[in-house]
């Protein structure tokens, strides 16, 4: 059999979304998801403009050689956009195969290695009060591991923090659109200040330790906004809280500046989620200065680029951290959760769930339970795209903000 159409869609459920089609001459079709929050149509286009007309006529089946052809034959390579164009073929086409296997994806990866996938929520708040009734919300509904991040005093709307009140956590979305959908929206700005952040950010672990105990995984963000030294010295001093990783402290491109980290702290470290290749890792990975690796499949050239990186992963003891907000579809989570259930040196997945318009456009087969999810037992990655309600939600041009120091120089986040 062989490809026979390639098709690219883009739907707006409340946030943006880029899927690609795939269906063979038997019929059977495969979802791949090509979500780049922000800059969704330069994806879009490279698929339909570039990548589609050769894929028709291939054998489905050659999935390695479908990735090599794509990555090597071009020239160029790696790149948010390239990378995330060739991973929504590469997922596509493992649901296909899965598909004709009559499979769920992970059964061809090796089978499940454990029960269910631990999974780890976003709880935030402008301040503690806050923070501490959303991080409550989440131990009631069984979660196990919760990601924590605060508004800092004397700072306004700071990233990762949800504007909105606890209890509707749920749709977070950091990326902004104009209230009238507009597409002369920008992104919003916000000012930042490392000194106020490293003095606020010890006592409210502290405070979370003394009110949740000792069992809850913690986890939290730093998104690049500290300088290596800054990282090395805040990642000594909240040792003490026990914290499951502290991601993101340095900015994401500079690789040494995790050594710096690393000689002062043992604090466990993740990163990745903006990476797009194997090679971004190779100094992290070989020198073992991550603990989690934050790709995501999405952004990482699919499951066969994930699956080579987790495997080189494991030769050094790091494990997965696979990056799981809103901005990756529900097709990308599906796969992360196949990868995360098969995979031997599987750490956590992140999970924030999609708004209820979103999972009304894709149908997934993935379910939750007291803190794990499973991908489900359905052949494929188990989601499956509603054309007829996908295109019920036009694309609206949305940007993530900017930030800025209290001084007005643009900085890391
Ligand atoms: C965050 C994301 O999930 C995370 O850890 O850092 O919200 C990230 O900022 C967005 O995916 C950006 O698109
Ligand atoms: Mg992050």
């Amino acid at each position: 059999m062989t490809i026979e159409l390639a098709t690219v869609n883009i739907t707006s459920p409340g946030r943006n979304f880029v899927t690609l089609k795939i269906t063979t001459s038997d019929g059977i079709v495969g979802w791949g998801d090509a979500t780049l929050n922000g800059r969704e149509l330069a994806v879009a286009s490279y698929l339909a403009d570039h990548v589609a007309s050769m894929l028709i006529g291939r054998d489905e089946d050659r999935i390695e050689d479908t990735w090599q052809y794509l990555y090597r034959g071009p020239y160029w390579r790696r790149g948010p956009v390239t990378m995330a164009a060739i991973a929504a073929v590469d997922m596509a086409l493992w649901d296909i195969k899965a598909k004709k296997a009559g499979m769920p994806l992970y059964q061809l990866l090796g089978g499940a290695s454990r029960e269910g996938v631990r999974v780890y929520g976003h709880a935030s708040g402008p301040d503690y009060a806050a923070l501490k009734d959303a991080i409550a919300a989440y131990v009631d509904e069984g979660f196990t591991a919760v990601r924590v991040q605060t508004g800092v005093p004397g700072l306004g709307q700071i990233y990762g923090v949800a504007s909105s009140k606890p209890g509707v956590r749920y749709d977070y979305e950091p990326a902004h659109r104009a209230a009238d959908g507009s597409s002369a929206v920008r992104p919003t700005e916000e000012r930042w200040d490392t000194r106020a952040y490293l003095s606020h950010m010890p006592g409210i672990f502290a405070s979370i330790r003394e009110d949740f105990g000792t069992d809850l995984r913690i986890l939290h963000d730093g998104h690049h906004r500290m300088s290596p030294i800054e990282a090395a010295r805040f990642a000594k001093e909240i040792e003490p809280y026990d914290l499951f990783w502290l991601e993101d402290c340095t900015p994401g491109e500079d690789q040494t500046a995790l050594r710096l980290v690393r000689q002062h702290s043992t604090t466990p470290l993740a990163i990745g989620e903006i990476f797009n290749s194997v090679y971004d890792y190779q100094t992290l990975i070989t020198e073992r200065l991550i603990d989690y690796v934050r790709s995501a499949v999405t952004h990482t050239g699919g499951i066969t680029a994930m699956k080579k990186l987790l495997d080189f992963a494991a030769i050094y003891g790091i494990k997965s951290g696979i990056h799981g907000p809103t901005d990756i579809s529900p097709v990308g989570m599906a796969a992360a959760l196949h990868l995360d259930l098969a995979i031997h040196n599987f750490g956590i997945q992140e999970y924030m769930p999609h708004n209820e318009r979103t999972l009304e456009v894709f149908q997934t087969s993935f379910t939750f339970d007291r803190g794990f999810l499973h991908p489900g037992e359905t052949p494929g990655l188990g989601v499956e795209l509603d054309e007829q309600a996908a295109s019920a939600f036009e694309y609206t041009k949305a940007y993530l903000p900017v930030n800025r120091l209290t001084d007005g120089t643009v900085h890391d986040w």
